[in-house]
């Protein structure tokens, strides 16, 4: 197998999840750094239009997001299992609701003025207004908490955290799941990125002794590449055909009435409107994949889960 070539940037929550799932699984793992705002020239290379934070290179194929990332890297390495059999559903459902619910109140949090202080306190001066004006343009589709009502949220998810934390080591049990990887993130970047207000943890201690036990994972084996490297690793790559690559399906499931070989789009549905646009290879019941080709990266194959993303016939 090629390597595992994971594209993000220190200070992203949600390349946290995936830095310490690979860390958990003991996979090694190569390290391209991406831009934290617009534009990416390189990322978009690869991806052709996504410019979310992180994806997974594996040769010419693409993983966006972090719940098709998980399906991978489980793929890759089942043992130790981020979807216990006993939680196979509840952890994917605790985990979206981490992604999304939890982590957008902890970032209305973390984001409010005193943190954005400490967050840019040693950028250049129009850093802070360049990332405000980026967030601003990816989130046209979506409502985001003001930070009062993101601390009133904040505050009750971390009691439920808590109430789970005070049962057993890790959330549903002795062993780390998909769900603590889910939680963890964004309370990881109050203690880290705002420390400043990570006194919101204070009424909650076994939410920090948790939070150090999932630190404690650590990021595992790591070397660093650049992102021309990538693209000429893609280039030299042959893309996977649908059900040899690190997927777990490929039976064809039609929900838009759109056939396999149609020109389509692919757009996050909140929080980046930015569209991958590539021939219909794969949709199935888990994922949809792309093939497109780039000046740069030549054909690739891009995968996104179905869940979360708009399917649309191009034009
Ligand atoms: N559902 C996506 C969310 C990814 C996401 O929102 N990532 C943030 C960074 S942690 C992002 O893309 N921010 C804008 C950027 O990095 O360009 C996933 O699970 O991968």
């Amino acid at each position: 197998m090629n390597d595992l070539i994971l594209h993000h940037y220190p200070s992203s929550p949600f390349s946290e999840k995936i830095r310490l799932i690979l860390g958990h699984k003991k996979l090694p793992w190569k390290s391209v750094l991406v831009p934290a705002i617009a534009p990416k020239p390189d990322a978009v290379a690869l991806t052709g239009g996504y410019r979310r934070t992180p994806f997974l290179q594996v040769g010419a194929d693409v993983y966006c997001d972090t719940t098709l990332i998980c399906d991978v890297l489980e793929h890759v390495r089942p043992d130790p299992t981020l979807y216990p059999p006993h939680l196979k559903g509840v952890c994917r459902i605790f985990a979206q609701w981490a992604d999304t619910s939890l982590f957008w109140a902890a970032m209305g949090y973390n984001l409010q003025p005193r943190g954005a202080a400490q967050v840019f306190a040693k950028a250049p001066p129009d850093m802070a207004k360049a990332f405000a004006e980026d967030r601003k343009a990816m989130s046209t589709n979506m409502a985001r908490l003001r930070p009062g009502d993101a601390t009133s949220a904040y505050r009750s998810y971390l009691r439920r955290i808590a109430n789970m934390a005070e049962e057993h080591d890790f959330l549903f049990g002795v062993e780390p799941c998909v769900a603590d990887f889910a939680a963890y993130h964004g309370i990881w970047y109050t203690r880290t990125q705002v420390p400043v207000l990570a006194d919101i943890l204070n009424a909650t201690p076994a939410v920090a002794e948790w939070a150090n036990r999932v630190e404690a994972i650590g990021h595992g084996a790591m070397t660093k590449l650049t992102s021309a490297d990538a693209i000429a690793l893609a280039a030299a790559a042959e893309p996977q055909p649908p059900g040899s690559n690190l997927l777990i399906d490929s039976a064809f499931q039609d929900d838009h009435g759109i056939p396999l070989g149609a020109r389509v789009t692919i757009t996050p549905e909140s929080f980046g409107p930015e569209a991958t646009e590539g021939e219909l290879i794969a949709a199935t019941r888990t994922h949809y994949s792309l093939r497109r080709q780039d000046a740069r990266a030549g054909t690739v194959h891009v995968h996104f889960p179905r869940i979360g993303y708009v399917l649309r016939a191009a034009g």
